[in-house]
């Protein structure tokens, strides 16, 4: 009753749902057998979930997090990373038929379901290993809202990553637990995964959290500044769900301009330019630019006469 689901998408490695109370989202890895790992097709519909979050004009906050338990063994899971049942020489690779019918058939369309006529070359693109859930890292980053981690159990390898990437995050005091195996399976993020955990834990601990590989629980991460709160794990949803509700009642533009201003001096020019964009679009709203639109249209020269310069 908390959620509803929004069932334009028919999503089969993610559930999507809409708070019936805020203006929230809800994602969530759906393989609690693999402890929610993730696939190119879990990729692909989280891609399309996040661009669908990104676009409701009424949703304040996206949360993330990793149905459970798993019906083996009832352990929780947040995410824990690429599947490596799937992964061949170069990434992560799509499984035979990879959309059938009980697979993801959201929105965008599959780029490798392209016809092909007579006399057209076939451009289907070739099932190729994987790597973008770093794409996805990038939508988290830039989507123009606060995203949260929810994380009821294993955040671990590109799962940990994840979580590092997000606005927020909030464990379950009994089952979170995080750690590191990228080294241990023969991967490494070497951006947001390694170089941005370290801007929050320090250099020392982030080479720890890689080169030790120790598992943390919810309250040595929450120490260490990686967690921003550890609440029992039956409150985990109704936590998310107050943290969007405050999130909510914020004016949204200076929402917007503080996530792109904390994500600046980590994401160099391209963060100058996502920050420049939502400068560009205040300005947008101004008399001034508008007059300048105007002139233009009408074929005269603006008029800026009166226009302070502000101080
Ligand atoms: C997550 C962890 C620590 C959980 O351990 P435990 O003991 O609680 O569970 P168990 O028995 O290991 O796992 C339960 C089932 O989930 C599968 C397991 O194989 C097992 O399957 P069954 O034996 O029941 O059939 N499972 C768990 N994680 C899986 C995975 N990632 N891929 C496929 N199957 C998985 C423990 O399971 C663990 O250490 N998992 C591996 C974590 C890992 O190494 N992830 C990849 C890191 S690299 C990466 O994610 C990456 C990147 O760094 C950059 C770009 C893209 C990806």
């Amino acid at each position: 009753e908390r959620w509803s689901a929004i069932d334009r998408f028919d999503f089969a490695d993610i559930t999507y749902h809409r708070s019936t109370d805020t203006g929230a989202v809800r994602i969530a890895f759906d393989r609690p057998e693999k402890r929610n790992a993730f696939r190119p097709e879990t990729v692909d519909e989280l891609a399309t979930a996040l661009d669908h979050a990104k676009r409701q004009t009424d949703v304040g906050c996206v949360i993330i997090t990793g149905n459970g338990p798993s019906p083996k063994d009832g352990g929780w899971a947040f995410c824990s990373g690429g599947d490596q049942s799937i992964r061949g020489e170069s990434g992560y690779e799509y499984s035979e038929s990879p959309h059938d019918s009980d697979t993801a058939s959201g929105e965008q369309s599959d780029p490798r379901d392209t016809e092909v006529s007579d006399g057209v070359e076939d451009d289907t693109p070739e099932n190729v290993g994987r790597l973008h859930i770093l794409e996805v890292q990038r939508q988290i980053r830039h989507i123009p809202k606060p995203v949260v981690a929810v994380v009821p159990g294993w955040a671990v390898g590109g799962g940990h990553s994840l979580h590092v990437v997000c606005d927020l995050t909030l464990a379950s005091e009994e089952h979170a637990k995080f750690l590191q195996t990228d080294p241990d399976v023969g991967s490494f993020d070497g951006g947001f995964g390694s170089a941005y955990l370290a801007r929050q834990v320090g250099q020392k601990k982030a080479r720890e959290v890689f080169f030790l590989g120790k598992t943390y629980d919810a309250e040595e991460a929450a120490d260490m500044g990686m967690v921003n709160d550890v609440v029992p794990h039956e409150e985990l949803e109704d936590t998310a769900i107050e943290w969007a509700e405050r999130m909510n009642e914020k004016s949204p533009t200076a929402m917007r301009m503080l996530k792109y201003a904390f994500n600046l001096d980590s994401d160099g020019m391209v963060g100058q330019q996502v920050f420049a964009g939502e400068a560009t679009r205040l300005a947008y709203m101004t008399d001034e630019a508008q007059e300048g639109r105007d002139a233009f249209n009408e074929g005269r020269k603006p008029d800026f006469d009166g226009v302070p310069w502000h101080y």
